[in-house]
């Protein structure tokens, strides 16, 4: 990835780095891809899924950029490479550290405390010692990695406590943090037992990113409220040693896909034809609904199960005319909470199934498995309701994937209220998950509503992700990074 700007504070291009360091150092939980050990023995990389890797893929390119991350194995870290244009530097975890940074603290402690609390929150004092350990060590590669005054850009809720632990090591560079998920109104933050660290960690920053305002907001909200900082406008005083003050930004960058793309994949005349194949594999349905997520409690699939299911019952669908296809990734297995929703889940489909399905002609299709990028274009494709139902979803990039692939305009699109994505999509048929009725009667009126609505919608709805897709988004990020703070 290049940097946005690579001119030094008197407008002088800057010299190449020294060997070894890298004018813009991306740092997350996860490096961008997997390790796969083929029938011989011998071991590949792979691009992985997933929210982040998707939405950074098309921006991190060229010479000048390194990527931080884990590599999702346990144990010892494997020799940095280059791969795709980038240079990976994985950071090594044992056992005891991905169990509590990343499946305690990480997954079980902050994903339900910043999604309004669907499921209690755990707190256990050895899981934030485990976070703090591995924060550091995130901290000092990337402090050796950066050139002087480069950009690092760190993400996401895995790592909070990074950019302080990097200012502290390297004061000379940018720091910027981007959050993925949502971030908690005050009343729910302040029961973190280790609410002012992880304040204090973020606050290292130069600029704090967040999906939307209503984050930024509640991030303000919290250094006043919890650490009786000043805030101004969208800006935070941290004082600093003699009375000096720092200023951290805190704004909305709605992330975004990599939307010209996609577009261009599903336009392509296999990917139109494998559209048309699913369709009659399902067997030629009047109506086809589908569902994409990773399986995770905050998406909001066992609402949209329950809503299916009772709109089986009353009899407004009726398979075979009618079929759902549920393609839930799977994620995080390791977590109980995980583990309870595809035990529920399993159980609905089967029922559902078995009080309304036809010999081969299933109610609900479940697939919990990945797919190539080609496959859910076909998928997104050939569906004529795109259910997106989250009880809490930092943006939701499946929203964002399902109207750029509808280049012919079709389809409907079934979003919910409490998703980053609604702000932007809002000629989406809007819901709330919560209310069952309100959700059928969405999707009845997303079936029955005029096709030349339905188009109208979708265009403006298209519009909006081509204009403001992630490179924009990540440009406009690394802009803002590199501008000084203005003072409201
Ligand atoms: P996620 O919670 O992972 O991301 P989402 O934004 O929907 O959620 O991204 C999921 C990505 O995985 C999409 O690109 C989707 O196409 C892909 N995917 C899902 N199921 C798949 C499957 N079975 N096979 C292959 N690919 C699949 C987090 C936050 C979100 C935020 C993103 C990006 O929780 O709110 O939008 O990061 O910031």
């Amino acid at each position: 990835m290049r940097p946005a700007v690579q001119t030094d504070p008197s407008g002088g291009r800057r010299s190449a780095p020294p060997e070894g360091t890298y004018e813009l150092v991306v740092v997350a939980n996860r490096l961008p891809v997997d390790r796969v050990t083929e029938d011989d023995g011998s071991v590949r990389w792979q691009q992985s899924p997933g929210g982040l890797v998707t939405a950074m893929q098309s921006v991190m390119s060229g010479e000048d950029g390194a990527w931080v991350g884990w590599s999702g194995d346990p144990g010892p870290a494997p020799e940095p490479f280059d791969e795709g244009g980038m240079h990976l530097h994985a950071v090594g975890l044992s056992e005891q550290e991905v169990e509590d940074h990343y499946e305690g603290f990480s997954n079980e402690t902050l994903w339900p405390l910043y999604h309004d609390v669907i499921v209690p929150p755990r707190f256990r004092r050895r899981w934030f010692d485990g976070y703090r350990t591995v924060n550091r060590r995130f901290a000092e590669v990337a402090a050796s990695l950066a050139a002087p005054g480069a950009t690092v850009w760190v993400h996401d809720y895995q790592l909070q406590l990074v950019p302080a632990m990097l200012r502290q090591l390297r004061p000379d560079v940018q720091i910027g943090w981007f959050n993925h998920i949502p971030f908690p109104g005050v009343e729910l933050f302040a029961q973190l037992p280790w609410r002012r660290a992880v304040v204090e960690g973020l606050l290292g920053a130069d600029l704090l990113g967040f999906q939307r305002k209503a984050d930024a907001d509640n991030f303000l909200r919290v250094c006043r409220r919890l650490l009786g900082l000043r805030t101004r406008g969208g800006t935070v005083d941290v004082p600093g040693p003699d009375e000096s003050v720092r200023v951290v930004r805190a704004s909305a960058f709605p992330i975004s896909i990599d939307a010209s793309g996609l577009a261009e994949l599903s336009r392509e005349p296999e990917v139109i034809e494998r559209s048309r194949q699913i369709r009659r594999d399902l067997g030629d349905p009047e109506w086809l609904l589908l569902g994409v997520d990773r399986l995770d409690y905050t998406k909001g699939i066992r609402h949209r199960l329950k809503a299916y299911e009772e709109l089986l019952s009353d009899g407004t669908l009726s398979p075979p005319q009618a079929v759902l296809v549920q393609v839930a990734t799977p994620s995080r297995e390791r977590v109980t909470a995980y583990v309870q929703l595809r035990e529920q889940v399993e159980v609905t489909v089967g029922r559902a199934n078995g009080d309304y399905g036809h010999l081969g002609r299933p109610a609900i299709h479940y697939l919990h498995q990945s797919y190539p990028r080609k496959e859910m274009a076909a998928m997104f494709l050939a569906a004529d309701v795109m259910l997106v139902t989250p009880l809490r979803d930092g943006m939701n990039l499946v929203a964002k994937e399902y109207v750029t692939c509808r280049s012919d305009e079709g389809g409907a699109l079934v979003l919910s209220e409490f998703t980053g994505a609604a702000g932007e999509l809002d000629r989406a048929y809007i819901c709330n998950p919560h209310d069952i009725d309100g959700l059928k009667a969405t999707i009845r009126h997303a079936m029955a509503a005029d096709p030349t609505e339905k188009r109208r919608r979708m265009r403006a709805m298209r519009r909006r992700v081509a204009e403001y897709d992630v490179q924009r988004w990540a440009d406009d990020f690394l802009q803002a990074l590199q501008t000084a703070p203005e003072r409201p």
